[in-house]
């Protein structure tokens, strides 16, 4: 495997933007804070917890989604590419794929090096005929990957719906950026999760056993073990809701009574009830995907969905 930045994040320049992120982010009002905070190890062990969760559908519905069009999928991709998949965190799907896919190699790129390490170490361990490689990379900002253009014809695999994560303004720019550093005539599968019954994204945001909510608390975990931050994790409680108008669930972190951070030689006050944004998670109709995919460079070329029209799975090309 190469190595490019294997301190990325948990290094001082790591740290740096944290505190950079933070700052800026309880002085902005409304308060908030990038979910891409939210991977370190322990958050992102926090968030396979949640796929296990029966209220969170979008996990074992694109899995279903995966397992019945995988043939298909080679047919339209072809064999022999390259796997990139981005935010490889979990790496569960990706070994759904590989078998009917058997691409010529693999590269995970994923924000959370650590965890993204053990992940690709554990597939190259699984999968030896497999060539298994790995890239840090932080694909809310200008990035590129390590693609040899000369080697096999990368198909972007883009599993998990992230790409809800981001406003759609830059959901379009990752797209483009996408577009770009995979080059002419590749691929992308990527599973994006639909609008539906605001009951049921309600409940796949607040599930009963509460690790969205220790998900969520982590960010605040974060700022007070890395940064020093004087703050008590238990004042902020756990908000998600479907913001109907702007077509996303919202997490927040909502303070319990009126208290104060203190960060970087700042105190922030917080009034009861006042929140800390922490995520939006847009949800799509397939044809709003389709026009956003098309504005960012690529072609559609097939979409999938579960009988009950939770999810998607969209098949597009450079
Ligand atoms: C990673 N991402 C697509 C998840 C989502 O559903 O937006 C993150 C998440 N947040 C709360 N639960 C899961």
């Amino acid at each position: 495997m190469n190595e490019p930045a294997p301190e990325t994040l948990a290094d001082d320049a790591g740290r740096a933007e944290l505190l950079e992120a933070a700052l800026a982010g309880l002085r902005a009002r409304p308060r908030g804070l990038s979910p891409k905070f939210f991977y370190d190890e322990r958050g992102s062990r926090l968030f396979d917890a949640i796929c296990e969760q029966p209220e969170y559908y979008p996990t074992r519905t694109e899995m279903a989604i995966l397992e019945t069009i995988r043939a298909e999928v080679a047919e339209l991709a072809g064999r022999d590419t390259l796997l990139v998949e981005m935010g490889a965190g979990a790496a569960r799907k990706v070994r759904l794929l590989l078998d009917a896919l058997e691409p010529a190699g693999y590269l995970g790129a994923d924000i959370s090096w650590d965890f993204l390490r053990e992940c690709t170490e554990r597939l190259a361990a699984d999968y030896p005929w497999l060539d298994v490689r790995a890239a840090c990379v932080d694909y809310s900002r200008d990035f590129d990957l390590p693609l040899d253009p000369d080697g096999p014809r990368p198909l972007a695999f883009f599993p998990g719906s992230s790409i809800g994560n981001f406003h759609p303004e830059e959901a379009r720019a990752v797209l483009a950026r996408l577009a770009a550093a995979l080059g002419t005539e590749a691929g992308l599968l990527i599973g994006v999760d639909l609008k539906k019954d605001p009951a049921i994204l309600d409940a796949a945001y607040n599930d009963a056993a509460g690790v969205t909510a220790a998900f969520n608390h982590n960010l605040l975990l974060r700022l007070r073990d890395e940064l020093g931050a004087d703050l008590d994790p238990d004042g902020f409680a756990h908000r998600a809701f479907y913001n109907t108008e702007a077509g996303r669930v919202e997490m927040h972190l909502a303070s319990q009574g009126p208290q104060r951070i203190a960060l970087g030689g700042e105190v922030f006050e917080f009034e009861d009830g006042e929140t800390i944004h922490t995520e939006c998670s847009y949800k799509y109709t397939v044809e709003e995907f389709r026009d956003l995919g098309r504005s960012a460079g690529f072609s559609p070329r097939r979409v999938w969905t579960d009988p009950e029209g939770l999810f998607s799975v969209h098949y597009l090309t450079t």
